[in-house]
This record gives structure tokens, C-alpha cells and sequence, in this order.
């Protein structure tokens, strides 16, 4: 049996199954990657722009890199392991597609599905651990909007204030040394320990909490499936490791 016939019959056969993806699932509809060859942003690495560090000290800088973003994004389209996965999870139960990304492509693809019968679009829906590029928040309320408006980062004068308290607005994304979202964080882990096969699509392993979703799986159920160019921290406890992009190797996976 070939490694990926072996990981079909594991993800067919699974009750549960988690689907956990990074930057590299999304590499194929042209998003930049955060680390490894070409993953620099804008020629910033996530560390040094993605902190509350970062944005206290220049919120300008952040605003510009985060607007940029934003368009760069706006003229990508999920690619085919963003839809096969969403079909995937749409036609069948227990599958949790949860998501490090902030691009809203796993969402855009949710949308995409075609309602039929047995086929609930809503079971795509993505667990999105990093909040989304699209939205914008306050520094200092509860104050947030799921799309926020296009953001002139010209000078610190014209960047966006929250309506309700008029402090300084900021991406509704999670930075670095931030919490994850409470209920978001338990719903994943949750998916995470009830799965039997862990999918993990296109990321580097190394960003915690996420990263560990795929061994909390590896203890409580049966494998952890791997697709990625390249060797990371995951493959030491991945059962089968799929080399390549998520865009030719994913359909191929989930496809009945
Ligand atoms: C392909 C492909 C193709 C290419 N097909 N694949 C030491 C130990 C443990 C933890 C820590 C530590 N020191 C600090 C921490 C905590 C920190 C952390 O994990 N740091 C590590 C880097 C060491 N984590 C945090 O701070 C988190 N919060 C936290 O821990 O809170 C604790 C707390 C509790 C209570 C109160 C307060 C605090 C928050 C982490 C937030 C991460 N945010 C970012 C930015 C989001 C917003 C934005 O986009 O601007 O999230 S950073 C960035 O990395 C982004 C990503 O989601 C995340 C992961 O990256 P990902 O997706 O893996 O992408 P890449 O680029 O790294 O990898 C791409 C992969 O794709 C590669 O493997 C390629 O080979 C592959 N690929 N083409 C398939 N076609
Ligand atoms: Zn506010």
C-alpha cells in the first residue's frame, strides 16, 4: 500500500478526524508564507511587525503592512485543497477544519460548497485560531467589526479609532505573546481530542498553542497524516508524511 493510499483509507475510515492548516495551504492561491524561502513580508518577518510590541511603538508601520495585506489578499482565491477540503467536510460528519491562517480562504470555500443533499456548508465553516486579516478591533473595548474599513496609513492622524471609546483600533488578528480566544481555543482542542486522525496541511509546527493540536491527537486517537514540501516538528510524531503542495496532493486525500 502506497503512503497515500494508506492515509485515504486512514481519513475514510475515521469517526472524527481534525484538520489542522497553516500558511503553506494557502501558498498556491499566491499568499505569501510567513517563514522559509519566500516566506518574508514585505521584507518583515512576522516576528518583528505581528506583537502588541510592534504596534505600541509604531502603529503606523503595522497599519501599512497589515493594509497591504488586506489588498494582497482580497485578490487571491482559495485553491483546490481549500475546496476539496470544504467539500470533504460538508458531505460527511466529524470533520473540523481548524485554521492558523487569517486569510478567510478555508470561509471563502465554506461558501463556495453547493447545497445538496447530505452536503451542509455549515459544517465547513473553519475554527480560525488567528482571528482574521478582514477584521478590524479596539485597543482598549470590546469594540470590534467582522470587515473593516480600508485603513489610510499615511500618518498616525488617520488611522482608525474604535466608535465607541475612540481609543486607536487595531487587525483583529492574535499576536504573538497573546491569548487565542477562549471559546475558539476550546472548541479546536476539543476536535483535537475526540478525532482519530489529525490532518496537518502547509504549516511549520513551531507556533504554539496550534502546533500542538496535532500531538494531542497522536495520544488520544490513531494517526496524524502530514502533507508539506518539507520536513518539520510534526513529521517526528506524524504516522504518514505526504511530501508536496497541499493544491496537488489534498484533493487527492478527501475526493471520494
Ligand atoms: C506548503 C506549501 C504548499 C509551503 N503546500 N505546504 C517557546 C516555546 C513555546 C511557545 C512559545 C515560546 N516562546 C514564545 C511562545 C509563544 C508563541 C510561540 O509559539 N512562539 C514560537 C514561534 C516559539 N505563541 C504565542 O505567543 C501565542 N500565544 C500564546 O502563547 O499566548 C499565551 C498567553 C496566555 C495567556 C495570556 C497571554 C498569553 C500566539 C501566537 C499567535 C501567532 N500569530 C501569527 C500572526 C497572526 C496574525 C498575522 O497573520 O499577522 O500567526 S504568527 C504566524 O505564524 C501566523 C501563523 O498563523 C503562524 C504559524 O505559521 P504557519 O502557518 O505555520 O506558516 P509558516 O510560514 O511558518 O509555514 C508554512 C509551511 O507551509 C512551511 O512548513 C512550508 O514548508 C509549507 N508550505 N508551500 C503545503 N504549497
Ligand atoms: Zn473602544
Amino acid at each position: 500500500m502506497t503512503d497515500r493510499d494508506r492515509a485515504r483509507s486512514l481519513l475514510r475510515d475515521a469517526a472524527r478526524v481534525v484538520v489542522l492548516t497553516g500558511a503553506g495551504v494557502s501558498a498556491e492561491s499566491g499568499v505569501p508564507t510567513f517563514r522559509g524561502a519566500g516566506g518574508l513580508w514585505k521584507s518583515f518577518r512576522a516576528e518583528e511587525l505581528a506583537t502588541p510590541e510592534a504596534f505600541a511603538r509604531d502603529p503606523r508601520l503595522v497599519w501599512e503592512w497589515y493594509q497591504w495585506r488586506r489588498e494582497l489578499v482580497a485578490e487571491c482565491a482559495p485553491n483546490a485543497a481549500h475546496h476539496a477540503l470544504a467539500r470533504w467536510a460538508a458531505s460527511r460528519d466529524g470533520v473540523a477544519i481548524v485554521t492558523q491562517n487569517v486569510d478567510g480562504l478555508h470561509a471563502a470555500a465554506a461558501r463556495a460548497v453547493e447545497r445538496r443533499d447530505g452536503v451542509d456548508p455549515a459544517r465547513a465553516e473553519p475554527i480560525e485560531l488567528h482571528g482574521s486579516l478582514a477584521a478590524t478591533r479596539c485597543t482598549r473595548c470590546d469594540w470590534r467589526e467582522p470587515v473593516g474599513q480600508r485603513v489610510d496609513a499615511t500618518s498616525r492622524e488617520t488611522l482608525p479609532r474604535c466608535p465607541a471609546c475612540g481609543a486607536l483600533a487595531r487587525p483583529g488578528v492574535v499576536w504573538f505573546g497573546e491569548a487565542l480566544d477562549e471559546r475558539t481555543i476550546r472548541a479546536a482542542f476539543a476536535a483535537g481530542e475526540s478525532a482519530g486522525v489529525c490532518l496537518v496541511v502547509g504549516t511549520s509546527g513551531v507556533v504554539q498553542p496550534a502546533a500542538s493540536l496535532a500531538g494531542v491527537t497522536r495520544r488520544s486517537g490513531d494517526a496524524v497524516i502530514e502533507v508539506n514540501p518539507d520536513e518539520t516538528p510534526i513529521t517526528a510524531i506524524a504516522t504518514v508524511s505526504l511530501r508536496g503542495p497541499a493544491g496537488e496532493i489534498v484533493p487527492g486525500l478527501v475526493a471520494p
